[in-house]
């Protein structure tokens, strides 16, 4: 039976990825952090109750303690590891710089050194979760393996430094590392201060009574976005191949999150028009005139990053994978996942 771990395993990607996992006969231990409420909503399915699965070990760890993920990997020895864990938010990395590095670069670190010095370097094979972000204000349209990087955020500035050390790891001590380039990807699980979840949720809400408006930052920000349980599936693929080698994953298709409003508005029966610019632009519904969503400058970052368009041929030719769910097809999906939850 083969041994994962996962770390960051209560997150969006982590928990679809450990029942990839899971499906596929592997023993996997999810790395989870301790926190004042055990309810992990996104797995506790997996190791709770009736619908509890023998084959998944919830571990407690944190990657930024190097005592505890080198405990962990040494006891373990895993065949996979999936490192996910990270301070994921982009506008929250203003706020928390300093703990956004110790998670999303040192704890990257943590865990090469622990394969490294347990003398793993020839049977762990190593994922790191590296990021459209890294292209920032990019350098070319669309972005591939080969695109400069510029990161604009203390995110993706950490970011960086995993993902160099992956590639470092890689060529001095001949592990099995390999980066995962994905751009946006989301899903009914997605973390609600994300873009795709909040306006969804708000929709609904306004659709059925229980919220007034919709907040907004930067409404021309373009985004390629996917549809999460496909991009999961490719951090294994790119576990299974003969040669170590970085991937870009993403549908290949850019919207803005004007349209990201305008279509989740529409899929309630609502038409959303425009009108002002800038700071006072606003969305009105097109019969009565109300106005449901405003700007709101709170959500702008210091630095923005404007457009992300992902070429995957790379993955297509070398891994076989390609996207199925684009973006009008994703936000079906998460509007009705929102409207039964309302509707419960
Ligand atoms: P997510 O939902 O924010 O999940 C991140 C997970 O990491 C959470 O379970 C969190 O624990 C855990 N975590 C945070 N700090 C930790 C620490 N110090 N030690 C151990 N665990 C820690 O993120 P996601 O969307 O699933 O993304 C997964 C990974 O892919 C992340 O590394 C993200 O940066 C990267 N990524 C995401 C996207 C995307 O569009 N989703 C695109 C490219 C790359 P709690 O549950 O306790 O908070
Ligand atoms: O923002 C704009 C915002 O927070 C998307 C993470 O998973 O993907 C994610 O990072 C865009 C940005 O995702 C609001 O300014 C406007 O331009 O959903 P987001 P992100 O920053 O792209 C990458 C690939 C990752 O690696 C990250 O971990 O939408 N935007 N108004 C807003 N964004 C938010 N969150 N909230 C707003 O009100």
């Amino acid at each position: 039976m083969k041994k994962a771990i996962i770390t960051g395993v209560a997150g969006q990607d982590g928990s679809y990825l450990a029942e990839f996992l899971l499906n596929k006969g592997y023993l996997v231990f999810g790395v989870l952090r301790r926190s004042s409420l055990e309810f992990k909503s996104r797995i506790d399915h997996l190791y709770k109750g009736e619908s509890k699965n023998v084959n998944f070990k919830p571990i407690y760890g944190d990657v930024t303690d190097a005592l505890s993920i080198n405990s962990i990997i040494s006891k373990i020895k895993p065949d996979e590891i999936y490192n996910l864990a990270a301070q994921s938010h982009v506008r929250v990395s203003f706020d928390l710089p300093g703990y956004t590095a110790q998670t999303d670069a040192i704890g990257t670190l943590n865990i090469l050194e622990s394969i490294k010095s347990n003398g793993l370097n020839k049977t762990t094979r190593f994922y790191q979760a590296s990021t459209s972000e890294l292209y920032g204000k990019v350098q070319e349209i669309p972005q591939n393996e080969n695109t400069p990087f510029y990161p604009r955020s203390p995110y993706a500035a950490a970011k960086l430094y995993a993902y160099w050390l992956t590639i470092n790891y890689r060529e001095a001590y001949g592990i099995f590392a390999v980066n995962g380039i994905l751009f946006n990807h989301e899903s009914p699980r997605r973390g609600n201060s994300f873009i795709t979840k909040k306006v969804v949720e708000s929709v609904v809400r306004i659709k059925k009574g229980k919220q007034d408006k919709l907040k907004i930052g930067n409404l021309d920000s373009r985004r390629d976005w996917g549809y999460a349980p496909e991009f999961v599936e490719v951090m294994w693929k790119m576990l299974q191949v003969d040669y170590p080698e970085d991937f870009v994953i993403a549908t290949g298709e850019h919207h803005s999150v004007r349209e990201l409003i305008q279509v989740s508005f529409r899929l309630v029966g609502i038409e959303i028009h425009w009108k002002g610019s800038g700071i006072n632009e606003v969305g009105f519904d097109k019969k009565n005139d109300r106005i449901l969503v405003e700007v709101d400058k709170y959500y702008f970052r210091p630095t923005e990053v404007d457009l992300l368009v992902g070429d995957s041929s790379k993955a297509k030719n070398i891994l076989g994978w390609e996207p199925n769910t684009k973006f009008q097809n994703l936000i079906e999906i998460m509007i009705e996942d929102e409207i039964k939850k309302n509707n419960k």
